[in-house]
């Protein structure tokens, strides 16, 4: 990998990549060559450019001059040669004299997109997109932050699950659903794992997690919202209430950003210019209530007072809790009844509020989470409240009517975070294959 060639002692080398620039002097010859972990540069001092008879070595010096010139950016070559170190090449502090150079796989002479190119043709050609390193580095980020999840989970004897993606039925609401045809009925694509995470708990599984693909026939075109994103989940038994939830939540956040941070923090800071903080336990705690006073006595007034913060009352919440307590999280609590679905507990001695949260990173929603209601009746009656027929509903409902332990969880969007986390205008950048309203290709 070209990355070890700094450590390695002067000598013979031998190493692939993609062809980054070429620069044709006349009596030198310079490649920049780059894989997925680094570039280098590559020196052709035998450069010929036409035939010499007194030169044993005249073919091939000619041949190799003639395919470096011919040589188009993004092709993919082999080279072997001597590595030198060498303090003035800027790149690496090392270059390799080419002895053989083999053209792999050639690439068309036009490179369709630039670095300055649009974002919706930089998504048209995906695959040469992420060649960046600003996008490798975005997908080795997103590994290391799941890694120290699943980390965390595993050492709590989490189970993972896989729940399915087709459904009889909404998951969440009956609006952004995804109707598909399914033999001679319908099926829905299934907008969160939410039922089957309480039902493993109905299944005595207790702690559960799960990162899968989660669907939402959403129209819109904002930077935050796509039809099919990554859902990080998890559910767990046994609380007392949606503050156990948080703090599952918050050693989860931990985990990951601290190892994101160790790993890849100077990278994150030389690529995006931004400093991946860790945050202090616990996150700051605000009822929605209150955060919406708080944002009114500065000036802002949420558009509706029974709905949920919009996304300009969410970034005043987060920069009044960044001056006061200099968190980038904050969690705002306690969602009236009225806008949270119907399977959320609700407050003993408020029924108007739910035992709820929304996890709110550098002023965006990445997560909502509940302690979930496990008392059959209260459920049906919610159900009912919010106009739902049960009896379309009976499949979960029955995972309640056989002993159901009190439990609640969270679901978080794995695009978002990264969004977030690495300072990015939009989840286009932090998701590998994005899809929209207006995009199912590449
Ligand atoms: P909710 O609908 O709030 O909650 O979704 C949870 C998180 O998923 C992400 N998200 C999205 N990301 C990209 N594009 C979208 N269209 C989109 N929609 C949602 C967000 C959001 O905060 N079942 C509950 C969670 C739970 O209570 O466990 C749920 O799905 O980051």
């Amino acid at each position: 990998m070209i990355k070890d060639l700094a450590a390695r002692e002067d000598g013979s080398v031998s190493v692939s990549g993609w062809v980054e620039k070429v620069r044709d002097q006349r009596y030198v010859q310079f490649v920049v060559l780059r894989d997925e972990t680094g570039a280098v540069q590559l020196v052709n001092g035998g450069v010929l450019r036409e035939a010499d008879p007194e030169n044993p070595r005249s073919d091939i010096l000619l041949e190799r001059t003639t395919t470096i010139s011919e040589l188009s950016h993004g092709s993919f070559v082999t080279v072997s040669g001597e590595l030198q170190h060498n303090e003035r090449v800027k790149l690496g502090g090392v270059e390799i004299q080419i002895e053989q150079l083999e053209v792999v796989s050639r690439a068309l002479p036009d490179t369709p997109i630039a670095k300055d190119s649009g974002s919706e043709h930089r998504l048209d050609w995906r695959f040469l997109d992420l060649r960046r390193p600003e996008q490798n580095l975005v997908f080795r980020v997103q590994t290391t932050f799941l890694n120290a999840l699943r980390q965390v989970w595993v050492e709590r004897d989490f189970i993972e699950v896989q729940t399915p993606k087709l459904m009889a039925s909404a998951s969440e609401s009956r609006a952004e659903l995804f109707e598909v045809d399914y033999f001679d009925g319908q099926a829905y694509l299934a907008q969160s794992p939410q039922f089957f995470k309480q039902m493993a708990q109905a299944a005595g599984f207790g702690g559960i997690f799960e990162v899968g693909p989660a669907f939402r026939a959403d129209p819109s075109f904002t930077s935050r919202h796509a039809t099919e994103f990554t859902s990080i989940d998890s559910e767990l038994s046994w609380i007392d209430s949606h503050v156990d939830v948080m703090e599952l939540h918050e050693e989860l956040i931990v985990a990951g950003l601290t190892a994101v941070k160790e790993k890849h923090g100077e990278a994150i800071q030389k690529l995006f210019g931004v400093e991946v903080n860790v945050p202090s336990r616990p996150f700051p705690r605000i009822p929605l209530a209150e955060a919406k006073e708080i944002v009114k006595a500065e000036g802002y007034e949420v558009p509706r007072a029974d709905a949920d913060m919009d996304p300009e009352g969410e970034r005043r919440i987060a920069a009044h809790v960044q001056q006061k307590y200099g968190s980038d999280f904050v969690f705002l609590t306690d969602y009236d009844a009225s806008i949270r679905p119907f399977y959320h507990m609700r407050h003993d001695d408020d029924a108007q509020l739910t035992r709820s949260y929304d996890l709110i990173y550098n002023g965006t929603e990445i997560s909502t989470g509940a302690q979930r209601e496990h008392r059959i009746d209260v459920l049906e009656a919610q159900a009912r409240e919010k106009g739902m027929d049960p009896k379309e509903l009976n499949f979960y409902l029955d995972f309640f009517r056989y002993g159901m332990p009190p439990h609640g969880g969270f679901g978080m969007g794995l695009n978002r975070v990264l969004m977030l986390m690495l300072g990015q205008s939009s989840i286009r950048e932090t998701t590998f294959l994005f899809r929209g309203p207006n995009r199912l290709t590449p």
